[in-house]
């Protein structure tokens, strides 16, 4: 069968961002050429982002980017129920806009995914020749320490839980999605192990991340205190 990939894009206040991501992911994918379409949910951002996305979609044309803004900041969870339910691919791919994922590794993911014909096939930070670039020794230690606590709790057979860069069969994402109930950072980890929960096939691709280049990073120490009550709700659930 063939195949189409819908990349779903959430943007809050990514306007110096979105015209690399989306240049870097044509370029990507036209080379492919593969079928693809690009959905932005940009959430009302005050710097102005839709309004450069419109004129990208003015250039790049309306079958390739499309446009799903909401008025107000609503959250990452349901910035992808909302792009899901405008994908009209087979495939959904997740990825942030702020230049901390490659559309490089995404080849790399959709030939990972036919060789095994995975459901899920997650980029990793944390095996290979994977890595993270830009992050000061703090932030480090949480992301590994987060990923090695959950580990050793859940077993999720995956490498990197909290990433969030990843190729999802579409109806695999919109069934993790309506069985995922936390917010935040814990989310991507819940769907990788409800995932394993329900038997889903997990394949890797190793990638480096770098952290934004433009713009604010906000991890503090109610993210952190949200990740362990997450982290101990999926261990006593699952
Ligand atoms: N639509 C929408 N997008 C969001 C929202 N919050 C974050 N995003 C986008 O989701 C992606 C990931 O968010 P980031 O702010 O980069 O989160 P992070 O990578 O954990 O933290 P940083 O260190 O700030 O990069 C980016 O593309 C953001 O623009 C939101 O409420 N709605
Ligand atoms: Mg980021």
């Amino acid at each position: 069968m063939d195949s189409k990939y819908s990349v779903l894009l959430p943007t809050y206040n990514e306007r110096e961002n979105l015209p690399i991501i989306i240049w870097l992911l044509c370029k990507y994918f036209d080379a492919s050429k593969e079928k693809y379409e690009i959905i932005i949910i940009d959430d009302g951002s005050p710097d102005g982002t839709l309004d450069v996305a419109q004129q990208l979609q003015d250039i790049y044309g309306k079958d390739k980017i499309v446009l799903r803004p909401r008025a107000k900041k609503l959250g990452l969870g349901t910035a992808y129920i909302h792009g899901i339910k405008h994908a009209t691919g087979n495939f959904v791919i997740i990825m942030d806009a702020d230049l901390s994922h490659h559309p490089k590794f995404i080849p790399r993911m959709i030939e990972e995914q036919r060789k095994h014909n995975y459901d899920v096939v997650s980029g990793t930070r944390y095996a290979g020749t994977g890595g993270v670039y830009g992050w000061d020794l703090k932030r480090k230690i949480i992301s590994r320490g987060a990923n090695y606590i959950t580990q050793i709790l859940l077993r999720p057979g995956a490498s990197d839980l909290t990433g969030s860069f990843r190729l999802y069969r579409k109806e695999v994402l919109e069934h993790l999605v309506s069985a995922c109930v936390s917010k935040g950072y814990v989310f991507q980890m819940e769907m990788i192990v409800r995932a394993r929960q329900f038997n889903y096939t997990i394949g890797e691709v190793p990638i480096s991340f770098v952290d934004r280049v433009y713009g604010e990073s906000k991890l503090g120490g109610n993210e952190i205190f949200q990740f362990a009550k997450g982290l101990l709700y999926l261990f006593s659930t699952t």
